[in-house]
């Protein structure tokens, strides 16, 4: 791993930054690897360091068609909790949640992990109904929550309008504490030199194209860098998993929609936790920068464009000028969209596919980068046992024929 003495770091600035080495990445991949990660999000870069670090496999390569981080996990907004509904999920996302805890020391890269909070509005009392029950399962889960009445979020959120006459009435909320939030870029980026330095090649621009087989089972990949011989295969490309599996002749119970988000004018500090209103679709948080983080509701109509339409841009920003007036006259810096992954049990798919030695790891939809840590351990796992993790194991295909389904729209965050 690289260190710089303060002597090199001064000479770098005083140098016009000229001569760093580059802490991950080669231009061309070798003829073969043990194994191929396709995908270099979160969960793919997460993947090859756990195959490194957890199993000893080193001869890994993760091959991602654009640059690392260039899709959902640098475009997402960040939010980290584990406030989910069934076992399962609790299980799977708050082990997560722990691994993002020491995550910083375990890479040796600061992913700026903030346990601010994590605030459900509720509106109504139909909606304060709802957040109890989820509270209690989330206790019943061994999951901190608690039930906040609608003093305490103007205690918590001072800039909202909880007064009687609010378009969008305050009637309460929840709070999970050990919520927040994490530099998106960082967790990529500490995953990725971590990787690289237990020998794993990350190869940027290089696009999987095609899948090769031999005697039926998967024997490498067909990039625009070349063909690739690899035993084992994992996909791990969030919304492109339906078209790329559909190359090995998988079809995938899988949607692709664009989900957007904004970033306001950077101003001084007004919030400190994140803030998320189940009933209307829209969420923020304050970026260390000053910038307000902003989200909404998935675009309605199934897309491929990392553009995202107005409409969406419109009513979440009307939420929440009624509910934060004191923002309304703030500027957007940025807009965006990302394609997410979406399984109609709003649930991941960890598992082996029907080609033995080709593995996926899809279905986050709008909630997979807190998620990145444990996605990336247990899908290692999978990978080098060739059998599913136990916390994976109720995310496999096997769902889909069994009726086992995990049904976590209701606390999705963000429906999908
Ligand atoms: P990605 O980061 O998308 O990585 C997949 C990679 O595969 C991409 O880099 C892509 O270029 C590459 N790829 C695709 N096809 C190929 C190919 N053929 N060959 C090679 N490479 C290929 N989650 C949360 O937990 N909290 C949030 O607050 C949150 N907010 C979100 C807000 C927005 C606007 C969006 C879009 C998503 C949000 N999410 C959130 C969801 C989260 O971002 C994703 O679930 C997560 O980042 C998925 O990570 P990934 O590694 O699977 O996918
Ligand atoms: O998963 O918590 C989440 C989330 C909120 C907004 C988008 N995703």
């Amino acid at each position: 791993m690289q260190r710089y003495s303060l002597a090199a770091l001064l000479r770098h600035g005083l140098n016009g930054h000229r001569g760093w080495q580059a802490n991950w990445g080669v231009e061309q991949p070798q003829a073969s690897y043990d194994a191929i990660v396709i995908g270099g999000g979160g969960h793919g870069l997460a993947t090859a360091y756990y195959l490194a670090e957890n199993h000893g496999l080193r001869r890994v390569a993760v091959l991602e068609k654009g640059w690392i981080g260039g899709g959902n996990t640098g475009r997402n907004t960040t939010i980290i909790r584990s406030n989910y509904l069934f076992p399962e999920s609790a299980a799977f996302y708050d082990f997560s949640v722990k691994l993002y805890e020491k995550l910083s020391r375990t890479l040796n890269y600061n992913i700026m992990f903030s346990q601010r909070g994590m605030i459900l509005l509720a509106h109504s009392r139909h909606d304060m109904e709802n957040v109890s029950r989820w509270a209690s399962a989330m206790h019943l889960n061994g999951i901190d929550a608690e039930i906040l009445d609608a003093a305490r979020v103007k205690k918590l959120v001072p800039i909202i309008d909880a007064s009687p006459s609010a378009r969008i009435p305050i009637y309460g909320g929840m709070n999970q504490p050990r919520g927040g939030s994490a530099r998106h870029d960082a967790v990529a980026w500490g995953y990725a030199r971590a990787a690289a330095a237990r020998g794993v090649d990350i190869v940027q621009n290089c696009e999987v194209l095609g899948f090769e087989t031999a005697a039926g089972r998967i024997s490498g990949v067909v990039t625009s860098k070349g063909t690739i011989a690899a035993p084992k295969v994992a996909i791990a490309v969030a919304g492109h998993s339906s078209a790329l599996a559909a190359k090995a002749g998988i079809e995938l119970p899988v949607n692709s929609y664009a989900l957007q988000a904004f970033v306001s004018e950077p101003v001084k500090p007004m919030l400190d936790t994140v803030v998320l209103s189940p009933a209307t679709g829209m969420y923020f948080s304050q970026s260390d920068k000053g910038e307000l983080v902003i989200g909404g509701g998935l675009d309605l109509y199934a897309s491929y464009a990392q553009r995202g339409n107005f409409p969406t841009v419109e009513k979440t920003v009307a939420a929440m000028v009624d509910m934060f007036p004191s923002v309304g006259r703030l500027r957007f810096m940025r807009q965006w969209a990302g394609i997410v992954d979406v399984v109609h049990d709003s649930s991941p798919i960890i598992d082996r596919t029907s080609v033995p030695g080709l593995y996926i790891n899809c279905g986050w939809g709008t909630g997979g980068f807190k998620a990145i840590p444990a996605g990336g351990w247990t899908f290692a796992h999978t990978i080098a046992h060739d059998d599913p993790h136990p916390l994976a194991k109720p995310f496999g295909f096997a769902r889909f024929t069994s009726g086992a389904m995990i049904d976590e729209a209701a606390a999705a965050g963000i429906a999908h």
